[in-house]
């Protein structure tokens, strides 16, 4: 097939090819085009796809492309919830996306809450001894608990448990049709009901000056108006930061097969003092193994993109899998290597804005206090480089099982979960 430009005359449907082929459709689709712009149709909505550096730019720029009914009721009933700050535009979202921000970019909070994960995980782990455990389902069930720790979220232990079943549901079956989905849906009912009646505890006393935990910030978030949240939409936003923190099960799960996989890794984690290894790695499993394919939104008005007509309200697809498998922007882009990462090797600064981190767009591309982009990245960051170095200090066997990480599923993961045995004698 001679490449086109962009596929323009290829405005079939891609919804199947999306849910058969999962994150191969779009570098499928963009491998036949000259400039990585893909022309299809998602749900019977005209949409355009683009990928690289550039396009980052181009797409988080609110003059070119919006949230508000960029998201279908399927995503947003599941994963997202109706109403969440992923929709807004405007000064609506920055007022919102402003209390995430000072939520979850606060080094001393983040620090904080990385503790709670490893406490949790030292807590757990030696219960299971001897026993054969899914990591997902550990990981899920330790961040869940963390993050209600962190948070001010006053639980039972079943309902941590409850909670983290929950969430991986939601994540789970946000872009499938069939019972996962049907399970997604009813996890995110019971839980924005178990939130709001939490929201609606913490509004029956009086208002504090300064607010000691998530949950009470969120309570007490003001819009632009001045007003309270509606509690369903309070609700939605605690969600917002508990469920995105248990998914970071999905990628310890993933750091548990780059380990398993190339298992020199668990050494250099193990002698990494100031946790520089950990960190390198985490950026890496965000990089390499396949979690958020792409994120949407739509053309603000008629717009022109490397020359070529895209007209208001068509679908905007930013390609997030396939810009880190770039290889113009990742040398040997398939290969598991956390090095590419690591400031000291490079000499240059570490941190947010480090050279080595502006093209890796795991969760979103541009500025997160001005964009979309998500605010939930040192979180993960710090999450996954905690739980990462636990694993590489454990003692475990790994059992036969099936470790293949399905592209056709979305959102994927190591078929088994990755099941693995503490063993008996591990301190
Ligand atoms: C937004 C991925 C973890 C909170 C996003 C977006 C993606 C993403 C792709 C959309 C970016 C865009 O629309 O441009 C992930 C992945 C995570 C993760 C793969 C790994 C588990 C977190 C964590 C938190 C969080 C830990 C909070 C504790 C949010 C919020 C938004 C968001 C509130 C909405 C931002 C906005 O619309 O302005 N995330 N995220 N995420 N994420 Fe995350
Ligand atoms: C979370 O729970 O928020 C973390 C996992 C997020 C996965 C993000 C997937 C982005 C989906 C965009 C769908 C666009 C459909 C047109």
């Amino acid at each position: 097939m001679t490449p086109s430009k962009n596929s323009a005359t290829r405005w079939s449907d891609g919804t199947l090819g999306l849910l058969t082929h999962g994150y191969a459709w779009l570098p499928n689709r963009m491998r036949g085009t000259i400039d990585g712009t893909v022309r299809t149709r998602l749900l019977g909505r005209p949409t355009i796809a683009l990928r690289g550096p550039e396009a980052v730019a181009f797409f988080y720029d609110e003059k070119h492309v919006v949230r508000a009914g960029a998201l279908p009721d399927p995503v947003l009933d599941t994963l997202f919830g109706q109403g969440a700050v992923h929709t807004l535009d405007g000064d609506r979202h920055r007022i919102r996306k402003a209390m995430f921000v000072t939520l979850l970019q606060d080094g001393t909070g983040v620090a904080t809450l990385g503790g709670h994960v490893s406490w949790r995980w030292r807590e757990a782990m030696p219960r299971r001894r001897g026993d054969s455990v899914v990591l997902f389902d550990e990981a899920a069930g330790v961040l869940a608990q963390a993050v209600c720790d962190w948070a001010g979220v006053p639980l039972s232990d079943a309902g941590v448990a409850r909670l983290a079943r929950d969430c991986t549901a939601m994540v789970d079956g946000f872009a499938t049709p069939g019972p996962r989905h049907l399970r997604a849906r009813q996890a995110r009912r019971r839980q924005e009901v178990a939130m709001a009646a939490l929201i609606t505890e913490i509004r029956r006393a009086p208002e504090a000056e300064t607010k000691q935990t998530a949950l009470e910030t969120v309570a007490w978030h003001r819009e632009a108006g001045g007003n309270l949240l509606d509690v369903h939409t309070a609700a939605v936003e605690l969600l917002n930061i508990i469920r995105p923190t248990v998914a970071v099960a999905w990628f310890a799960a993933f750091a548990a097969h780059a380990l398993h996989r190339w298992p020199h890794h668990r050494n250099l984690l193990r002698s990494d003092p100031d946790d520089t290894y950990a960190t390198a790695f985490a950026h890496e499993v965000r990089r390499f193994y396949p979690f958020a394919p792409f994120v949407s939104g739509l053309a603000a008005q008629d717009l022109t993109w490397r020359g070529e007509d895209v007209a208001k309200d068509t679908l905007v697809l930013l390609d997030l899998y396939g810009q880190n498998h770039d290889a113009t922007l990742f040398e040997h882009p398939y290969r598991f290597d956390p090095d590419r990462f690591d400031p000291q090797r490079f000499s240059v600064p570490e941190g947010p804005d480090s050279p080595l981190l502006v093209h890796l767009v795991p969760q979103g591309g541009g500025d997160p206090t001005s964009g979309h982009r998500c605010p939930g990245e040192d979180i993960t960051v710090t999450a996954l480089a905690t739980i990462a170095g636990e694993l590489a200090r454990m003692e475990y066997d790994v059992p036969a099982q099936d470790l293949t990480i399905p592209l056709s599923r979305m959102p994927t993961r190591p078929r088994s979960g990755f099941e693995l045995r503490p063993s008996p004698d591990a301190p």
